[in-house]
């Protein structure tokens, strides 16, 4: 089997630490209990290198042998393809798999994302756009609550899917943006209580850590 290498930051100021996206491919190699080791690149000074592997200056990627794979989504998709420990063998499950991933990424985040911003940028006051990012992000949480409500995972058993959707709400759940949607918060706490994210957790913190 390839050698399986994570790289990310070599240091991050304080407020990213435990939110950096290398944790979601962490988590990720944590659940599959697959081997791997991780490289770090410079924080302030971004090479052509780099650009190479991520043609934004940004992380994580994996490389899997002569692969070098970039955007959370897509190494996720592709651990997942190793096995059947992240994304389930039947066709059916494996479709509602790669649809709650999109879904995460692309209905979710994008209205988490900025929210999340503004809140990290105390652009939180009485101004339309404060308000637009806020009933956009509550928009999406009022249709996930039900779903959420409603079952364990969002394809049956755990899988890629909802360590991406844990780890989109979760940063949400940092400015208290889940208060009133307690099915949410208690899917982020549920899936954040797994040994594997623990680990991914707690492995992050400590490369961060190091580097100060
Ligand atoms: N869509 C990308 C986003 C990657 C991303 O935003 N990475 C952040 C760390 S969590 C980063 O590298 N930020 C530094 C920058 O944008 O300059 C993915 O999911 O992999």
């Amino acid at each position: 089997m390839d050698e399986l290498i994570l790289t990310t930051f070599d240091w991050v100021p304080e407020p990213p630490r435990g939110f950096v996206r290398d944790i979601r491919v962490r988590w990720a190699l944590e659940e599959a209990g697959l081997p791997y080791r991780v490289e770090s690149v410079p924080f302030r000074d971004r090479n052509a290198a780099h650009f190479a592997h991520q043609p934004f200056g940004q992380v994580p990627w994996l490389t899997d042998g002569d692969l070098s794979i970039f955007e959370s989504g897509a190494i996720l998709l592709h651990l997942g393809e190793r096995g059947d420990a992240l994304m389930p063998a039947d066709p059916r499950s494996r479709s509602e798999v790669i649809e709650w991933l999109f879904a995460a990424l692309n209905s979710v985040e994008m209205a988490s994302l900025p929210w999340s911003l503004f809140q990290f940028s105390g652009y939180t006051g009485n101004s339309p756009g404060w308000t637009f990012l806020d009933e956009f992000l509550k928009a999406r949480l009022k249709h996930m609550e039900p779903v959420l409500a409603g079952r364990e995972w969002l394809a049956g058993t755990f899988s890629v899917a909802d360590i991406h959707m844990a780890d989109v709400l979760r940063l949400v759940d940092r400015y208290d943006g889940l208060a009133g949607h307690p099915a949410c918060r208690d899917y982020v706490a549920r899936a954040t209580a797994r040994p594997s994210f623990v680990k991914a957790h707690a492995d992050q913190m400590a490369h961060f850590a190091a580097a100060d």
